[in-house]
């Protein structure tokens, strides 16, 4: 096969190993240096391209495909502050174990810190939050310099996924020129006709990845398997706590144990636990209205329980995380990817397993489920919780309300995005279990409010689903550039903008009481974002009751393109609303 020049080569070649390897889109943003990266990606014809004039957006984008699919899409940019765009996005994908491929175009090795123009220390930009970095050689028309090339792609794609997924930087070096512009032989920058010298694999590589790699799940042994079955067929009263997760414990599985142990399933929403047909399959009791009261003055005389068995990351709920600090149990963390991410420091026993593998091989072994009273308890809470949740439907609306709407009348099959803040912790408290299907994502690796529009879109672009997002209001301004994917990626969404002027979750933490809180914390705007409709090409409005609301929503996800539905609402009075059902919840359990 014939290169215009050695750029050519060594990025054609690049790409056609990712696709051999799965991949089938990437995102990349204008620039020179990664002319060659961009141009191969282009005109590959089984590649799907996102173009991304933002970096950040991009990052957060591929993250946001990442999430919903468990498959890396590679990035391109040109050199210098480009890279570091990405830096927000690699961060959380570290955090919540997502994989991310960069590849960032850089100059010639020679012209690092020789004031070159747009060019900046790129070697490991991105510190510790990489699964692996490598430094790539220029190209070179060289056989075993294009196996090296091919085997890295290979390598560089295993890396990002397997048991500890995250992000992996290639640094990648190009001389001009950049553009397939046709080199004479001769010329240092050529590609001769001979230049595989025979090596036919250099030259054409195998038929799929050149090098396929088999990664298998971490599992544990039947001792250790034989002692947690054990310790959950003596105990009465025990717990399944399925915490954040991408790519976690499934729901069929969790049930199967909880089936088996008859533990009921306290399900952050950003597990995949939280919603599904398993809900109503009568074995298992799935609770989502912890948050609203564990926090009870009359739970501390309920007995404690004899242990806990969790997944995922750490729960979202601030109430739940405290229960479990105060159990003076044997609390098991089974984790995958051997993370040892436990900041309340309760663990006991850290298990690197495999979740789905491990909760299915407990299940056959446990002997005796434990005790229904147990069970009953929770379930009894969860019921008086979502009553008085219901009732308060009825009055007068608030942020939380917004957030129990829609988990009940997200269509099945949604994929949610839910923004950090109030609008997750909302989801927590009032997003009902329920029996339909959903993927609900959220970026809790490192809980920023960067991104959030443009990881939603990512997921979107990845599915059929109806993609709903809802952020507030600061979110959204963050990420504004983030809604050109609309129309340049062509993803539909439905977005829901809880506007309270500011980042509302201030009005809860001591520096309310102080004189800076609303100039430098709750930081209100002011900011009219209607015309981000015509800006972006979205329908906008702006809804004035719940009703209203509704039926703006349920006409929105079963429509094509986007629309923005804003509810307004002050902040404070929202709090008051939370602490006052919080309240009844507490009392009625008294
Ligand atoms: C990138 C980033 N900057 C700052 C923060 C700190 N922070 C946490 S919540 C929040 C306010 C968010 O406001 P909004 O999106 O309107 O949600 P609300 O608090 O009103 O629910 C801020 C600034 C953060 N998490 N991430
Ligand atoms: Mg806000």
């Amino acid at each position: 096969m014939g290169y215009a020049n050695v750029n050519t080569l060594w990025a054609e070649t690049l790409v056609e190993e990712l696709v051999a390897g799965g991949v089938d889109a990437a995102c990349v943003s204008p620039g020179s240096r990664s002319t060659p990266l961009t141009v191969a990606f282009a005109e590959h014809p089984d590649v799907r391209v996102f173009s991304h004039l933002d970096e950040r957006a991009s990052a957060f984008f591929a993250l946001g495909r990442a999430k919903r699919t468990g498959k890396p899409t590679p990035l391109v940019c040109t050199s210098g502050t480009a890279a570091a765009n990405f830096h927000p996005a690699v961060i959380e994908a570290s955090q919540s174990g997502v994989p991310l491929l960069l590849l960032t175009a850089d100059r010639p090795p020679e012209l690092t810190d020789s004031g070159a123009n747009q060019t900046v220390d790129q070697e490991k930009l991105y510190g510790d939050a990489i699964r692996w970095y490598r430094d790539m050689p220029e190209p070179e028309a060289e056989p075993r310099k294009v196996r090296m090339l091919r085997t890295t792609m290979a390598r560089a794609l295993a890396a990002s996924t397997g048991s500890d997924p995250g992000p992996v930087h290639l640094n990648c070096r190009f001389r001009k020129p950049l553009e397939p512009t046709p080199m004479p032989d001769d010329d240092p920058a050529g590609v001769p006709n001979d230049w595989a010298d025979g090596d036919r694999l250099a030259a054409e590589g195998r038929d799929g990845p050149f090098v396929r790699s088999s990664q298998g799940a971490p599992e544990l042994d039947d001792d250790a398997l034989a002692d947690v079955a054990g310790a959950l067929s003596t105990a009465d009263r025990g717990l399944l706590v399925a915490g954040p997760a991408d790519g976690g414990i499934s729901a069929e599985v969790i049930s199967q144990l909880a089936a088996a142990t008859g533990f009921p399933i306290l399900a952050d929403p950003l597990s995949d636990c939280r919603f599904g047909p398993h809900v109503t399959d009568g074995e298992t009791t799935v609770c989502g209205g912890y948050d609203g009261y564990l926090g009870a003055p009359s739970v501390d005389d309920w007995p404690d329980p004899e242990l806990v068995v969790r997944f995922g990351a750490s729960p979202t709920s601030k109430p739940l995380r405290q229960y479990l600090r105060d159990a003076d149990c044997r609390q098991f963390v089974v984790d995958a990817s051997g993370g040892w991410t436990e900041a309340t420091f309760t663990v006991s026993d850290l298990l690197v397993a495999d979740e789905d593998r491990f909760a299915r091989a407990v299940a056959e072994r446990v002997s005796e489920r434990g005790a229904a009273a147990w069970r009953e308890r929770f379930a009894s809470a969860e019921r008086t919780h979502r009553e008085i949740v219901k009732e308060a439907l009825d009055g007068q609306y608030w942020e939380g309300g917004a957030l129990a709407d829609v988990a009940a009348l997200a269509p099945d099959q949604t994929t949610l995005f839910v923004s950090n803040s109030m609008p997750v912790r909302d989801f927590d408290r009032f997003g009902a279990p329920r029996a339909a299907a959903r993927t609900v994502l959220g970026n809790r690796g490192a809980s920023g409010i960067d991104g959030i529009t443009s990881s939603a879109l990512g997921a979107g672009s990845a599915t059929e689903d109806p993609l709903v997002l809802v952020t507030g209001d600061l979110a959204y301004y963050h990420d504004m550039n983030g809604l050109l994917a609309l129309s340049r990626c062509d993803v539909d969404a439905t977005i829901v903008l809880l506007n309270n002027d500011g980042g509302g979750i201030f009005h809860i933490l001591p520096i309310a009481d102080h004189d800076t809180f609303e100039s430098h914390f709750k930081t209100p705007h002011g900011l009219d974002f209607t015309p981000t409709g015509e800006l972006y090409g979205l329908e906008f409005g702006r809804f004035e009751d719940r009703a209203a609301f509704i039926e703006a929503f349920e006409a929105s996800v079963g429509t094509a393109g986007t629309q923005v539905l804003e509810l307004r609402f002050d902040a404070a009075a929202s709090h008051e609303r939370r602490a006052t059902l919080e309240r009844r919840v507490h009392d009625a359990l008294d």
